[in-house]
């Protein structure tokens, strides 16, 4: 059974789709920690970080990179949590690697990406 993410970079299921190449995509989390929360995977299904080939990882690296700065502006942030929970026992709850940009505030009291805290 695919990932629900595997399910989305299909076209199966819909997501807010703000960034797609050959092999990465981004869509923003659908229960955002705050406005602008997205979420970068490969669109090929990897479980965790230590299964993602070289070659994959620049290339997710290199979309992050480019996202960081956009998403940031496009909701005025001050920073961001760039962050992967990677393995269940580090709050991964979908087995399909993502890297959570989360656009954070000035005064925003800290936040969680389902265990990293801030
Ligand atoms: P985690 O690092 O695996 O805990 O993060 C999973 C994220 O995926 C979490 O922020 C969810 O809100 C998000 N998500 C989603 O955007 N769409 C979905 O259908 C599901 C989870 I399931």
């Amino acid at each position: 059974m695919p990932t629900i993410f595997s399910q989305i970079a299909a076209g199966e299921i819909p997501a807010r789709v703000v960034y797609e190449d050959e092999t990465t995509m981004a869509f923003l989390d659908a229960t955002p920690l705050a406005p602008g929360h997205t979420l970068v995977i490969p669109k090929d299904e990897y479980p965790r970080l230590n299964d993602v080939p070289a070659d994959v990882a620049s290339e997710l690296y290199a979309t992050i990179h480019q996202l960081v700065p956009a998403v940031e502006a496009a909701v005025d942030a001050d920073a961001s949590t760039v962050a992967f929970n990677n393995g269940e026992a580090a709050g991964q709850e979908v087995p399909h690697v993502h890297c959570h940009i989360l656009p954070r505030f000035e005064g925003d009291g800290g936040s969680n990406v389902h265990g990293i805290a801030g």
